[in-house]
């Protein structure tokens, strides 16, 4: 217990204390690039899964007051992409509505969300308007109007219910394989979040169940064994259980690292002339890039993606 304590305040003092840098160095930044840079983190998940809960955890472990707004009515309570900044300013979580029963608008505003062209207290509207814009930008616009890296999102906490049974029958699997794709080729790492983990426990077989949760967590999020957390968001006016406290800590932890990766090796990405060759050979052969996001790499010409808005 007291060994317990004593990680959880190691921990606690990096979070609280971190500088961008704590873990890469960004050869290849631009000048005055990383300047008030943050490390950006997104928070996606089904409606109901403990997103905004999850941000509430996150703000606990840390010792600082909750922020977010739970919806205990199971309605999804985020009508806007909202923006949290951890007090030492150089960390911001993003919470988003419910995405994942999906439509092409939701896509959309999901690579929105990643590219940084969402921008918090803009209104997410999947109605009309949301289709207008899409149509209007166009497949390439992604491209085209990509605020810099340091504004765009760099890794993403996919929170699931581990109690869900429309994750438990994979409905959405296929779908969210190519959300997959496209944040491997953004090099955007996937942290899977498993919530609820005080319902699992009361299973007689909580560890076997747990087991076969993260299992087919993993197969829903692409995430790596490593990065899948169980967690339980406390109930309203309970107590943060310290096993949950120090996983959620954790999480912010790889998280940072994460984060940091992705904006040192997009600007390596952006910087390697080989790509800019490879790029300016696919735009003289006509090659219509089949992604929304980071183009650098050659494009797999035999992939059939979907188009985007
Ligand atoms: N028992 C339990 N309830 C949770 C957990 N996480 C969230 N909840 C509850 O689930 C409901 C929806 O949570 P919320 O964070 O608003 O979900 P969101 O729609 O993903 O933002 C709320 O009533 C929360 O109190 C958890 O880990 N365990
Ligand atoms: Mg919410």
């Amino acid at each position: 217990m007291a060994e317990l304590q004593d990680e959880i305040s190691s921990l606690c003092d990096r979070i609280r204390d971190y500088k961008i840098g704590d873990f890469e160095k960004f050869h290849d930044a631009i000048e005055g690039e990383m300047e008030g840079c943050c490390i950006n983190i997104a928070v996606f998940g089904m409606t109901g899964s403990g997103k905004s809960a999850l941000i509430n955890t996150i703000f606990q472990s840390l010792g600082y007051p909750k922020v977010a707004v739970i919806q205990s009515t199971g309605k999804e309570g985020t009508k806007v992409l909202e923006s949290f900044v951890l007090p030492g300013k150089q960390i911001t979580l993003f919470d988003t509505r419910g995405f994942f029963e999906m439509d092409f608008k939701e896509e959309g505003e999901l690579f929105r969300i990643l590219n940084g062209i969402e921008r918090p207290g803009d209104d997410l509207k999947r109605d009309e308007e949301s289709a207008r814009k899409a149509k209007a930008a166009g497949q390439g616009a992604h491209k085209l109007e990509k605020p810099p890296i340091t504004d765009q999102m760099h890794v993403v906490l996919w929170v699931i219910k581990a109690i869900d049974i429309r994750f438990g029958l994979g409905q959405y699997r296929e779908i969210i394989k190519y959300v997959q794709d496209q944040l491997r080729e953004t090099i955007i790492t996937i942290l899977t979040v498993l919530t609820f983990d005080d319902e699992v426990q009361r299973n007689p077989n909580a560890d076997e169940e747990r087991k076969r949760l993260k299992e087919a967590a993993i197969k829903v999020t692409g995430s790596d064994m490593r990065n899948v957390f169980m967690i339980a968001n406390p109930l309203p006016g309970k107590d943060l259980d310290p096993v949950y406290k120090e996983r959620v800590l954790e999480l912010m932890e790889k998280a940072l690292k994460c984060g940091e990766r992705s904006i040192r090796m997009r600007q390596t990405k952006r910087e390697s002339p080989k790509k800019q060759v490879r790029h300016s050979e696919c735009v003289a052969s006509n090659l219509k890039y089949p992604t929304p996001v980071e183009h650098e790499d050659e494009p797999p010409i035999d992939r059939k993606y979907k188009c985007l808005p």
